[in-house]
């Protein structure tokens, strides 16, 4: 992991970005629909669909924010092309909760479930990755509401979009099913350094049938 590099002096591995993509000044908010008023005593973080033992498993606000803190260091990748350099992600490393609450081996897919039943389906070996992280801060500060507050995930190796905003769980599936964007004309993979924005740039293998 790199270095912790602040916002306005990004490191020159910052300076490389994806194909198409463009640098963005300050830390605009993008997503669709309303943001979703946090109430402490409601919200759990859920895992469910094919886990190893076929239980769920859930944490409440305060049993989450317990779990391990990491940082990850990483690029956020707007398929609208504006990309910010450089934030600095605190939070629970996915692989956390694949330890905590493995998936049953037939597991392939995570589809990540967010407030308004919003969506994003992931290989396993993405959401598995060492810095894919379900962040509560950036630059050590807590998320604002806008930002995904209590908690977003971030892929770092892939577009923006795979990374709901106020994350309320997981579902480990054993076959792939597109998300939210992956219905509306979005990748089913997302690789930005690929430049895959758009499903009609799908090739077979890369995801379901539309
Ligand atoms: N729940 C939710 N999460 C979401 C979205 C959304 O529409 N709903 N949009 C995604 C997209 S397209 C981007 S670019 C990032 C933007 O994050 P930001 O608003 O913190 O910059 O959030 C992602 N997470
Ligand atoms: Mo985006």
């Amino acid at each position: 992991m790199g270095q912790p590099e602040s916002r306005e002096s990004p490191g020159a591995e910052h300076l490389e970005l994806p194909p198409g993509q463009r640098l963005q000044r300050g830390w605009p908010v993008t997503h669709y629909g309303p943001v979703p008023k946090f109430k402490p005593d409601r919200w759990e973080f859920r895992v469910f669909g094919a886990t190893a033992d076929g239980d769920k498993h859930c944490w409440n606000h305060e049993e989450f924010t317990a779990l391990p803190f990491e940082s990850v260091v990483a690029d956020l990748h707007c398929v609208t092309k504006f990309s910010m350099p450089g934030a600095e992600w605190g939070g629970v490393l996915a692989r956390e909760i694949l330890a905590l609450a493995p998936p049953s081996p037939q597991v392939t897919h995570v589809m990540v479930w967010a407030e308004y039943g919003f969506s994003s389906n992931l290989r396993l070996a993405d959401f598995a990755s060492d810095r894919t992280v379900f962040a509560t801060h950036e630059g050590g500060e807590l998320l604002t509401a806008e930002h995904g507050f209590p908690v977003r995930l971030v892929v770092p190796h892939l577009y923006a979009w795979k990374g709901p905003k106020w994350v309320r769980g997981i579902e480990y599936m054993t076959a792939d099913r597109r998300g939210f964007w992956e219905e509306r004309g979005y990748h089913n993979i997302g690789d930005p350094w690929r430049e895959q924005r758009y499903s009609y740039q799908e090739e077979p293998g890369d995801g379901p049938e539309l």
